[in-house]
């Protein structure tokens, strides 16, 4: 069975324990590889590959760094099928989602900011009259940590490495325990692109053993992470004390609103796609859904037809639209949640029922699922279900869709569908939301600052606020004679 080993200072090496995870394949719910049962000891080494390798790395020229990561965004490319084949059978999703989206954006990530270093610079401001000059370095931190959820596997892991390494850092990173290969398979590549031994470790393990490791380590810098609000919590309480720079992108609960006025065909076809795209496992989705009165019932009936036509099959099914959950406990998580709307009054206009897939009888198959509630206090409006699952109810006003948008404790994205300019402006200002998309969804420019508020994290990954995280900025100011 394949073994999935730590890539430490350029080779793939075993964890010091020989202790392994089992891999499943959500498709099947067959396990299909053993992962490395990583502890301190790995991370100790990894961390000091990194530091080895930090002060040569911090002192390569922008140019050559930009060269290198380059040749890993081209090499991603050429390796885009067999990339996207891993992703689908480690994560369950769609082969066509991971060959569309999650491989040409992990691409995309490396030769975005391979470009973007080479145009990052810093200020310098003369203090005229007063003979004093100051210019303000940007420089890389050291050795940081990256951790990267199981939903967007490889998209999300080098959303965090690239920008990382690009601004002269060298990284210790683990990808989810749940999703480890396409990271596995980053090593080689990363090698082969000619990325220096040790300046990207990753180390592969459980949260609590070699993520906590990463984060209570006191030479790690910074922790970029990506994941839960309950594991961003426990993350900040960690390292908290410890001064580090943190970069916590978490849960959310995003709210759609829907108004009469909008594009409706163009609305429909996008909200079955913000709804249940990557079998709603993504943080930025629409999960809960409000539309204004006057066009509610027929939304209600349109969305429904239209999801009815989604196809639930093996991930390797080109017309697949939505694959296996990513394991058999996050489905029986999202399936308590449907329990849970049925015992609140919710009512249940679609879906709800597991799906059992010829040929893959065992794999964690669900069926997208909508739910009409009328209080949008409910816990199913309330509380991330991370999963094939929305929400539906009507709004009068402006100020009520605003109120219940605004009325829970994520604050990630949200979407807009309107075509009035002054209405897009009130409420674009108003709403609690780190990301508003106005008549579109996941419509990402890589300049743009990207993060939530409240309870959907801290800072802004992205363009040139992913560098300024990973460099620290000093003021160097000089007096001079005449
Ligand atoms: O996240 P976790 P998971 C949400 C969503 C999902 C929940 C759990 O609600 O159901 O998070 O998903 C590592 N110290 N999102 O399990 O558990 C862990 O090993 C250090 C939203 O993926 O937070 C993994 O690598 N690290 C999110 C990573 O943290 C620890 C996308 C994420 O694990 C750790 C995915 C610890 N103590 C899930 N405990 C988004 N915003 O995109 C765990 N980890």
């Amino acid at each position: 069975m394949q073994k999935i080993l730590n890539y430490i200072n350029g080779e793939y090496v075993e964890p010091i324990s020989k202790k392994w995870l089992d891999n499943y394949n959500p498709s099947n719910g067959e396990v299909y590889s053993q992962i490395a049962n990583s502890n301190a000891e790995d991370i100790e080494n990894a961390y000091q590959a990194a530091k080895v390798a930090f002060p040569k790395w911090s002192n390569t020229t922008i140019d050559e760094r930009s060269r290198i990561l380059l040749k890993i965004a081209d090499l991603i490319d050429e390796k885009l099928v067999e990339l996207a084949e891993a992703e689908a059978k480690d994560n369950g999703k769609p082969l066509s989602l991971a060959l569309a989206v999650d491989i040409p954006r992990a691409s995309a990530n490396f030769r975005f900011f391979g470009n973007a270093i080479t145009q990052f610079s810093s200020e310098a401001h003369e203090s005229v009259g007063l003979n004093t000059m100051n210019f303000t370095l940007r420089q890389p931190l050291g050795v940081v940590g990256c951790i990267s959820p199981w939903n967007l596997p490889l998209y999300l892991f080098t959303w965090k490495i690239a920008p990382a390494i690009a601004a002269g850092n060298t990284v210790v990173a683990k990808p989810s325990e749940v999703t480890p290969m396409t990271a596995f398979l980053l090593g080689e590549i990363c090698s082969e692109a000619g990325l220096p031994k040790g300046v990207l470790n990753i180390v592969h393990g459980t949260g609590p053993s070699a993520g906590q490791a990463i984060v209570e380590h006191k030479n790690i810098k910074a922790i970029s992470f990506t994941g839960g609000t309950k594991t961003g919590e426990h993350i900040a309480r960690t390292a908290a004390p410890m001064f580090k720079k943190l970069s916590l992108e978490l849960g959310g609960k995003n709210p759609n609103l829907i108004f009469a006025d909008c594009n409706y065909e163009k609305m429909l076809e996008v909200t079955v796609r913000s709804s249940f795209a990557n079998q709603g496992q993504i943080c930025l989705c629409g999960s809960r859904i409000f539309v204004e009165k006057p066009i509610y019932k027929k939304f209600k009936k349109d969305f429904v037809e239209k999801v009815k036509q989604l196809k639930i099959g093996n991930p390797f099914d080109a017309e697949t639209n939505i694959g296996a959950l990513v394991s058999k406990s996050h489905l029986e998580k999202v399936e308590s949640y449907i329990k849970i709307a049925e015992k609140e009054g919710g009512k249940i206009l679609f879906g709800g029922n597991r799906v059992t897939v010829k040929d893959f009888e065992n794999g964690y198959y669900l069926e997208p699922t909508i739910i009409e509630v009328s209080d949008d206090q409910c816990r199913v409006n309330q509380e991330e279900i991370f999963g094939p699952v929305v929400t539906i109810m009507p709004f009068e006003t402006e100020e009520e869709a605003l109120q219940m948008a605004n009325s829970v404790k994520y604050g990630l994205s949200s979407t807009l569908w309107t075509s009035d300019l002054n209405r897009t402006m009130r409420i674009s200002k108003k709403i609690e939301a780190g990301i508003v998309w106005v008549n579109t969804w996941l419509n990402r420019d890589l300049r743009t600052p990207f993060g939530g508020m409240k309870d959907s994290g801290v800072g802004r990954e992205g363009g040139f606020e992913a560098l300024r995280f990973f460099t620290e900025a000093k003021n160097v100011c000089i007096r001079y004679e005449g």
